[in-house]
């Protein structure tokens, strides 16, 4: 019998578990025959307690879901709020998300693509090359993004190098970059009037034109980097009529004054809305530029710049007037209203 049972003991504690749940004690019986049919009768029973054993425990499948969503939930519980939200990773965006992010600001940037880069995956016409000129190139190399040498003051890069760095550089900076999200809609206050965040949905969800409500991200800073549609820029201007903002549109090809104004005209829109790379054409009816992107690097660090400036001023505006604590005086009344126009 002992020799018999210890034969057919897989785990001790398996097979007095066994036992007990079915509540049965082993009869003493000495016999040959007896040891047998407890051997099967016990194989069965452990087979079924390990089966139950197993789908109690966790399984992996299990496991794998849980880990997604808790961290998935983490990152989307600490970005809102975020100091700024960048819609859209193309050039203009993910250049600016790193100048920002290096600086400890929290930034996250949306696409409703699957993917980031924006225009640059398709390069010039397909061909997987794009130029860049001069002035840009300590943005290449603050990206570690390699260039050839082209004609007069003009570089090349190779378009899948270019986009993978400008993201792996936002990225490293410590920005977000959250793709397959759409933002339909901004939010606002008044008195002061100003943008305070973003409304976002899946875009699998507006793709499949069911009825959803958004989500709502806080901001202290929005970005319009969503190119040549300028796509907050017109919500705003469409929703919002009390802003003023005219999206008059784009004009044709006209490289050198494009790449120029482009540049000149990014910054603020309007308070808490700030617009880079081709969307600044649509507000000032700038030409466009084709497939050189010196521009877009340049827009977007000169962005980047701005609302570094601003937070910073604000911040800073907010400790003064809460150490004095003093509204009635003028100066700090002034420099309140300021605080609140940012
Ligand atoms: C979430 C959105 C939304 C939205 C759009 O077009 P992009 O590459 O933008 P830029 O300005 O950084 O670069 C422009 C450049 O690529 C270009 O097109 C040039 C230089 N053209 C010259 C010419 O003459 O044609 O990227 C914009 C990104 C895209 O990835 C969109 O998917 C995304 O924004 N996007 N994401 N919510 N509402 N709208």
């Amino acid at each position: 019998m002992v020799v018999g049972l210890n034969r057919l003991s897989r785990s001790a504690s398996l097979k007095r578990l066994s036992l007990s749940l079915l509540n049965i004690s082993l009869p003493c019986n000495q016999s040959y025959i007896c040891v047998l049919h407890y051997n099967s009768f016990i194989k069965i029973l452990i087979s079924v307690v390990e089966r139950l054993c197993l789908e109690l425990s966790e399984s992996l499948e299990s496991k794998i879901t849980k880990l997604v969503i808790k961290q998935a939930l983490e990152d989307w519980l600490s970005l809102n709020p975020s100091d700024v939200v960048i819609v859209g990773a193309g050039p203009s965006g993910l250049t600016a998300a790193k100048y920002i992010a290096e600086k400890g600001l929290k930034v996250v940037v949306f696409d409703r693509r699957l993917s980031f880069g924006g225009g640059i995956g398709g390069g010039s016409m397909l061909f997987h090359k794009l130029v860049i000129e001069e002035e840009a190139q300590d943005i290449l190399r603050d990206f570690d993004i390699r260039y050839s040498k082209g004609e007069d003051t003009l570089y090349v890069v190779d378009a899948a190098e270019f986009m993978a760095k400008l993201a792996a550089g936002a990225i490293e900076a410590g920005a977000k970059i959250l793709l397959g999200i759409t933002v339909d809609d901004v939010i606002y206050r008044e008195n002061p009037l100003r943008i305070t965040g973003v409304a976002i949905q899946w875009s699998a969800v507006i793709m499949s034109q069911l009825h959803v409500d958004p989500l709502l991200i806080s901001s202290k800073a929005v970005v319009d980097a969503t190119g040549h549609d300028a796509e907050i820029l017109s919500i705003v201007s469409r929703k919002i009529p009390e802003f003023n903002l005219i999206v008059s549109g784009e004009k044709s090809v006209f490289v050198e004054l494009s790449e120029k104004e482009v540049v000149q005209r990014t910054g603020r829109v309007v308070p808490g809305l700030y617009v880079t790379g081709m969307a600044v054409a649509q507000p000032y009816n700038l030409p466009r530029m084709g497939p050189i992107f010196g521009g877009m690097l340049l827009s977007g660090r000169k962005v980047a710049e701005a609302i570094i400036e601003d937070i910073a001023f604000s911040e800073k505006a907010a400790t003064v007037a809460k150490e004095n604590g003093n509204k009635s005086d003028p100066a700090k009344q002034n420099l309140n209203i300021t605080l609140e126009v940012l």
